[in-house]
């Protein structure tokens, strides 16, 4: 296949500091709400999109995996190295925003998490590596989850814009790529995560609460774009979602519509917003259907308008399949992997990963597509990749093919809609070391090229357990020919 991949095509890895810097206390680092998110899918995600409200202390007797993660606060070094070794161009990371302001009001800065982050992007540098930083990834202060009720409080929004302004004046020219919000527009599905709001099961409400959230969180990241331009002009800001494929189950035309529809108002209803700078022309009849409106200032549309992101960034790891009539009892009932987020049915055509993820690479083509004929700006991917578990065979050798597979039928994807005319800045695979999963907070679910020897309980070890070893795993080696060959190892 030709190579149709740019010279300065930004290939990388990603990863965010909840999942793997751990010192979830040290240097005057104060709680965030990963922090109280304890291991199990169950105890974890299960209760958080059910709408159950999430507890927001530790408790005795449960294992909270952020608190020590991979250790990453104190081998940093060590990890750059190995991604030097692979020969990444970039590097998406996320500043956890707790190290900064330990409880999110603070008036002045934690200087120590300054430093943490000041020594960090020196040693990218020095690898000749791009930061491309989220500046929240679902790690809201607790207090101000606490204190403030999360992003329902239009309070957040100075909040945010302090740390920014600090982050965009500290970091001035080690950074150059920002990223506002972390898979913001999950805020339509659940809130406790991403809105860190309160939720009640059976709330009526509950999809207009969250809508009202998700606007302060647009107003947020309109004005750090607004921000990060007037600090320096060669700074780019992106919107980050989370970005679902998905095709209706038959050609019924009600199903067909469904489809449509689930895709308006998880991708397009947020990007319209970040790109274009106005919500879509059918947003009151969506509110309506939420239960009410969206309640605006008198500049809001305004700003809207003057934070207008300049790339869209995105994760894609699957599709989904939208059924309506039919339904199995199991279809029904599935609440494993993403597809309970959209009711999916299986599809026939594709293979699924153990979590029920089903991969498909076209799937990342075809939204390319349809995101660059959508919206006309560059693009980014910043998270793709296949949790799987992986075996440490002796001489630490790991040897998994599946995901270079995977990996690679992706990348082709990639050059394909290169080929199409789709103007894709950067490539930064999940977790290039394996880490904490968001969803479950098991460290067993790998996506890394580097593994980490950390294993969750069993039955013979009552916590997480393991040596923080790093290992070069089978991809290690065939990414970092991807990188020097710029994909053409993969065509
Ligand atoms: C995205 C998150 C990441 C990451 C990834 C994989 O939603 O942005 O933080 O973890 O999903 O999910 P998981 O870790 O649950 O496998």
């Amino acid at each position: 296949m030709k190579n149709y991949f740019p010279k300065n095509f930004l290939w990388g890895g990603a990863t965010a500091a909840n999942q793997l810097e751990g010192a979830y206390l040290e240097d005057g680092k104060g709680l965030a709400i990963p922090d109280i998110m304890p291991y199990g899918f169950k105890e974890r995600f299960q209760s958080i999109i059910s709408g159950k409200p999430v507890s927001l202390d530790i408790k005795e007797g449960l294992i909270y995996p952020s608190h020590v993660a991979i250790d990453h606060y104190h081998r940093y070094k060590e990890d750059i190295q190995l991604f030097k070794e692979m020969g990444f161009k970039s590097y998406r990371m996320s500043i956890a925003w707790s190290r900064i302001f330990p409880n999110g009001d603070d008036l002045t800065p934690n200087e120590e998490g300054l430093k943490f982050y000041d020594n960090l992007f020196k040693e990218l540098k020095s690898a000749s590596i791009e930061p491309v930083v989220t500046i929240s990834h679902y790690e809201l202060p607790l207090n101000l989850a606490k204190s403030y009720g999360g992003w329902e409080n239009r309070k957040l929004i100075d909040f945010y814009i302090n740390f920014c302004t600090v982050i965009f004046n500290r970091y001035n020219n080690l950074v150059k790529y920002w990223l506002t919000f972390n898979e913001v527009n999950m805020g339509i599905l659940f809130g406790q995560f991403s809105l860190c709001i309160k939720e009640e099961a059976n709330d009526p409400l509950i999809k207009i609460k969250r809508a009202q959230a998700l606007h302060h969180q647009f107003i947020a990241s309109a004005l750090a774009v607004k921000l990060a331009h007037e600090i320096n002009k060669e700074n780019k800001v992106g919107c980050m979602i989370a970005r679902m494929e998905s095709y209706p189950f038959s050609c019924h035309p009600d199903e067909v519509f469904s489809n449509y529809n689930q895709g308006i108002i998880f991708n397009d209803y947020t990007l319209s917003v970040q790109v274009k700078g106005e919500y879509l022309p059918t947003s009151k009849a969506i509110w309506a259907s939420f239960g009410g409106k969206v309640e605006f200032l008198k500049d809001d549309k305004k700003i809207l308008k003057k934070g207008k992101v300049d790339f869209i960034s995105f994760s894609y790891y699957c599709s989904s399949v939208c059924k309506v009539h039919g339904l199995t009892p199991e279809e029904k009932s599935n609440l494993v992997g993403i597809n309970a987020l959209f009711g999916s049915a299986k599809n026939p055509y594709l293979e699924a990963s153990e979590w029920g993820w089903q991969i498909d690479a076209t799937g990342l083509r075809l939204c390319l597509n349809e995101m660059y004929n959508t919206y006309n700006v560059p693009l980014m991917i910043v998270e793709n990749g296949l949790g799987a578990r992986d075996n440490l065979l002796p001489g630490n050798v790991i040897d998994d093919s599946y995901r270079i597979s995977y990996l690679k039928e992706h990348i082709k994807a990639i050059n394909l809609a290169l080929k199409d005319g789709v103007k894709v800045l950067g490539y930064t695979p999940w977790g290039c070391i394996d880490l904490v999963s968001a969803s479950g907070g098991e460290y067993d679910k790998r996506y890394g090229f580097i593994y980490v020897d950390m294993h969750d309980k069993d039955a013979t070890h009552d916590k997480p357990y393991g040596t923080f070893n790093r290992y070069k795993k089978k991809s290690f080696y065939w990414y970092q020919e991807v990188i020097k060959s710029n994909g053409s190892k993969a065509l």
